[in-house]
């Protein structure tokens, strides 16, 4: 469905398989080169969610190839597999049928080519509070997967942290894509629904949330 112009949100985009797959290249990456942490941030805060990337690594508020704030290795190389599937959700929100977008409004999809994948993981009492992903130079769409525990998805506005804003519900295998004006909107994560995810897809509890995007970096 499409949530605001640019936001398109796909329920059950995701076999039980392919979640399977995606939670054991993440519990890979978690392992290292650089393992997963609690992000610090500049003014003293850490961040309740624990991240680990690839091909980039993100510290707030910028992207480099060696994580300096973690332990100063190289992320893990960004895999072909991983731009395929970002190309295949892009084409199937925009492209396709009468809830996408319907057309490539938004940049040609088979042009897209995510760098960088951060993969976050919420236990039941993590949350990310309101705020725009605005570290790329790039405009190309963020593709969100969801795999787990449900959670509310808070999805804004590009004026501030406040209202207007929709609350959206996403669960284990759902797609969201963000492009065009809904590119650089207000968004956070209030809550996670703990107990709601199945097991089957890999996941024994919290929430995976894996945001596939273009650095706009060489
Ligand atoms: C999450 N992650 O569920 C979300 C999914 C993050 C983050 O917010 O920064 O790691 S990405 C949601 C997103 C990305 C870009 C634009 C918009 C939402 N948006 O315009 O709402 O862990
Ligand atoms: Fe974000």
């Amino acid at each position: 469905a499409r949530i605001a112009p640019g936001a398109v949100h796909v329920p059950g985009w995701l076999s039980v398989d392919e979640q399977r797959e995606l939670v054991g290249a993440c519990r890979d990456w978690a392992r290292g080169p650089v393992p997963i942490r609690h992000t610090r941030l500049p003014n003293g805060g850490v961040m309740s969610v624990r991240t680990v990337c690839v091909g980039w690594h993100w510290q707030p508020y910028r992207y480099t190839r060696t994580a300096d704030d973690v332990n100063g290795a190289r992320v893990a190389e960004f895999p072909g597999w991983l731009a395929e599937l970002g190309r295949r959700a892009v084409s199937d929100a925009y492209g396709g049928g009468p809830d996408g977008a319907g057309g490539p409004e938004y940049g040609e999809y088979s042009e897209y080519s995510p760098d960088t994948a951060l993969v976050n993981f919420y236990d039941g009492d993590a949350k990310m509070g309101m705020h725009q992903d605005k570290d790329e130079r790039s405009g190309a769409p963020v593709v969100s997967l969801s795999i787990g525990d449900s959670c509310v998805f808070r999805f804004g506005n590009t004026d501030g942290r406040g209202r207007p804003y929709t609350d959206v519900e996403l669960a284990s295998g759902d797609l969201f894509v963000f492009g065009g004006p809904s590119r650089f909107a207000y968004h956070g994560v209030p809550k996670v629904l703990p107990g709601t995810g199945d097991p089957a897809c890999g996941m024994s509890g919290g929430r995976l949330n894996i945001t596939l995007r273009e650095t706009g970096l060489g």
